[in-house]
């Protein structure tokens, strides 16, 4: 048993959270999760609110543990699903891609546990002072959007910036990674690139067997031109992107060329013009395997190596 602070604060078994990925995180993974003992996220991603009202009813009927909604506040449809979560009771919501401020009273006077995804110690300062229960320290390993600092060099930044719990993100997928984000700081640990590759997953199996086939230089970050960076798997397509990015593609014209991109990776497995968002640790994921199975693992394997740390890489101390 690992119990942190974050444990606690969620009242879950284990400290694992999963990734609130935009298409990928449905209520089928993020139950699935949340019944093995993490915390499940339903990702809100660009979705309506009553899509994300449907995900919200469906998991409450899959799972009775607790579960939570990541809202992504680059979305049209925010507002919406602002309100969305207060009327569903969600117990958690954690948010990305920018600064959640304007929601902070309505979901705190709802009682919900808000943990933004932060890529900077000032934000997570900042996030702080605005009341949140915790935050996601997400370094530039991650799949999806990032920000431009390591986990390695971001965690520990943040956790001496704040007092709330402090979660790492980005680039863990086994125990390993879980016992440097304790090392760093950290409470707990969300993962999202492992998650890709559950059985529970929504992902095409084109796009699993492309994550368990990456290695460790596979992805490639698309999108810096026009300031909302994301790493993806490198393909054809990506590769072309960040080309005509150096050839001063207009917005406009990047735009047309991306949107659409991720649903048709996760849905029809489209490698032509998918976007196959994935973290840098892709090269640890070797299977598909259940959720519960993946949790089980993680953690089993954490434990035993928190207790037994340094002789287990044949560290002599003294
Ligand atoms: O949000 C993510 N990862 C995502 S969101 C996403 S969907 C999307 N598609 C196209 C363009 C943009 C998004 C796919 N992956 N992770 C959390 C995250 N948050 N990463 C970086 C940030 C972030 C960036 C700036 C959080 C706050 C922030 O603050 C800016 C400000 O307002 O101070």
């Amino acid at each position: 048993m690992i119990k942190t602070k974050i444990t606690e604060l969620f009242g879950i078994q284990y400290p694992v959270i999963q990734g609130g990925m935009a298409w990928v995180a449905d209520a089928k993974l993020a139950a699935a999760v949340s019944e093995a003992g993490g915390l499940g996220l339903i990702g809100a991603a660009a979705a309506p609110a009553e899509v994300v009202e449907g995900m919200i009813k469906e998991a409450k009927a899959l799972t009775s543990k607790p579960f939570g909604v990541n809202v992504m506040l680059m979305s049209p449809y925010a507002d919406d699903i602002a309100r969305v979560v207060v009327e569903q009771g969600v117990k958690v919501v954690t948010t990305g891609a920018g600064n959640p401020g304007k929601y902070m009273d309505q979901w705190k006077a709802a009682g919900i546990k808000v943990i933004p995804v932060v890529p900077s110690a000032a934000l997570a300062k900042r996030m702080e002072r605005a009341g949140c229960d915790a935050v996601v320290a997400e370094g530039c390993e991650s799949g999806g959007h990032i920000g431009e600092t390591t986990t390695m060099c971001l965690v520990p930044q943040v956790a001496d910036a704040v007092s709330i719990p402090v979660i790492a993100a980005g680039g863990i997928a086994d125990a390993r990674g879980v016992a440097a984000a304790f090392a760093l700081g950290a409470q707990a640990v969300q993962c999202g690139t492992i998650f890709v590759c559950a059985e529970e997953s929504p992902c095409h199996a084109k796009y699993k067997q492309m994550v368990i086939d990456a290695k460790d230089t596979d992805t490639i970050v698309t999108g810096r031109a026009g300031g909302a960076p994301i790493r993806s798997l490198k393909t054809k397509f990506t590769r072309s992107l960040v080309k005509m990015e150096n050839e001063n593609i207009s917005r406009e014209e990047f735009e047309l060329r991306t949107a659409g991109s991720l649903r048709k990776a996760v849905q029809d497995g489209n490698v032509e013009e998918g976007t196959f968002m994935s973290g840098q640790i892709a090269g640890l994921v070797k299977s598909v395997a259940p959720a519960k199975e993946i949790i089980e693992k993680l953690m089993g394997d954490s434990e035993a190596l928190l207790k037994n740390l340094t002789a287990e890489r044949g560290i002599i101390l003294g």
